[in-house]
């Protein structure tokens, strides 16, 4: 299998302007790209396959360069509904900075064929009106635009000329990158081939004798009909501080048998035969979610890192029953975070704070639980005259209770 078979093996492959002579180029080393545009402060899960893309290209010894769209976040890339609402440009910078960080954690700066992150703000924005419209406009043909997929699809909702001319801005892109790094291969998802082909037409009119590539790949769809990437209605973010590494962990834990095997070929680095060893342990064990595990595993270490891989594993035993005294505060309160929870005042007794935050329905169930004993922040208590008091609290100021082996409830004070 060579590098595009492999791709193609994984599912990675959609449409690609010239197949053959990809194929043939990527014998020798080459320059590829990936486009994200800064619309919010952290990319989502469902940047991931891309992002890992530029990864794979590069450890086959290609130099990967991650392009965020300081300028085309400006501006919006059509989508096939509704028009965009314009951020500020104060808005689009912050974000920038912030994905530009996060593209990097992915990418090896020291190779020999090191990555490279760019922002398109530094040449776009200097480009002025006249020679948009002379040098680059006269190019693109409005009938040719506005048969493209999205375009198409928002004729008749109607569609701004800022939307409509974004995919100008992305084939400049492309063309500044063939001109400063010979970058001949661009990459993105299914949605991005309208703007992959601007860009080909745009160099191919431009620069004689040139030869470029667009290759996109299939978004991650799901069995069950839904959209990927979130988590009740959550996005799935990759900032730590938006989803812990134990939510994370936990979205991945969470795919079911029916999506597992095409997530991993998808996005993890194992072999081949790794994973046909995963997807029989599917077949012979599924109760082990092998499968599912090493794919958690393996992109909590990517995105949180061996520690944040650590920390999701430690909160998880402790939600199958394990002893929460293990989790530090701020742990207790990820682990914790959609447990039922109320507020009680210093001193209350504990069986009246089982009544009040729903432990117990009255003081006589709550007495029959004490029989065989709560967890008060993991220590067995059996007396209903129990004083709960910031003195005994994680941080000055909650308590948990344990009921049963897995029902966790939050008391905190007021
Ligand atoms: C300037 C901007 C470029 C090249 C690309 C771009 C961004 C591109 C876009 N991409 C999506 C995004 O920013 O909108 N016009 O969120 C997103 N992409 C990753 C995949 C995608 C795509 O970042 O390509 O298909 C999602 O899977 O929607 O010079």
């Amino acid at each position: 299998m060579n590098f595009i078979e492999e791709l193609q093996w994984r599912g990675l492959v959609k449409d690609v302007t010239d197949l053959e002579g990809l194929k043939e180029r990527l014998k020798n080393p080459a320059t590829c790209y990936c486009g994200f545009d800064p619309t919010a402060d952290s990319l989502h899960v469902g940047h991931l396959q891309q992002i890992l893309l530029l990864r794979r290209y590069q450890k086959a010894g290609h130099k990967p360069i991650a392009l965020c769209g300081g300028a085309t976040g400006m501006i919006g890339d059509p989508r096939p509904t509704t028009e965009r609402k314009l951020l500020t440009l104060e808005e689009v910078q912050y974000n920038a900075e912030c994905i530009k960080k996060q593209l990097s954690w992915f990418l090896d700066f020291n190779a020999e064929n090191a990555a490279v992150v760019e922002n398109n703000y530094n040449w776009i924005s200097k480009i002025n009106v006249i020679e948009f419209l002379r040098d680059y406009g006269k190019h693109f043909n409005v009938s040719y635009m506005i048969n493209k997929d999205v375009v198409a699809s928002r004729l008749e909702k109607g569609i701004s000329f800022t939307e409509f001319t974004y995919t100008i801005l992305q084939a400049l892109d492309w063309l500044h990158l063939y001109e400063t790094y010979g970058c001949e291969l661009q990459i993105g998802g299914s949605d991005q081939w309208g703007n992959l082909t601007s860009g080909c037409e745009l160099i191919r009119k431009m620069k004689e004798n040139s030869k470029v590539f667009g290759i996109t790949s299939p978004l991650i769809t799901k069995s069950d009909g839904s959209k990927f990437g979130k988590s009740e209605g959550k996005n799935v973010w990759l900032d730590p501080e938006r989803t812990s590494a134990y939510e994370f962990y936990q979205f991945w834990l969470n795919t079911p048998d029916a999506d597992i095997v095409d997530y991993l070929k998808r996005l993890s680095f194992k072999t081949k035969e790794e994973i046909e060893a995963l997807e029989q342990s599917l077949k012979d064990a599924p109760h082990l979610r092998e499968a599912q595990k090493a794919l958690a595993e393996e992109l909590t270490i990517l995105v949180h890192g061996e520690d944040g891989l650590e920390t999701a594993k430690k909160i998880t035993s402790v939600l199958f029953g394990g002893d929460i005294r293990t989790l530090n505060p701020k742990e207790i309160k990820i682990a914790l975070a959609d447990a039922k929870t109320e507020t009680i005042a210093e001193g209350t007794l504990l069986i009246d704070a089982m009544v009040a935050g729903g432990i117990a329905s009255s003081k006589r169930e709550a007495r029959d639980l004490l029989k065989n004993g709560v967890l008060v922040n993991g220590e067995r208590i059996t007396d209903g005259n129990y004083e709960l008091n910031r003195e005994m609290a994680f941080d000055h100021s909650f308590v948990t209770i344990r009921k049963g082996k897995k029902n966790y409830f939050v008391l905190s004070f007021e």
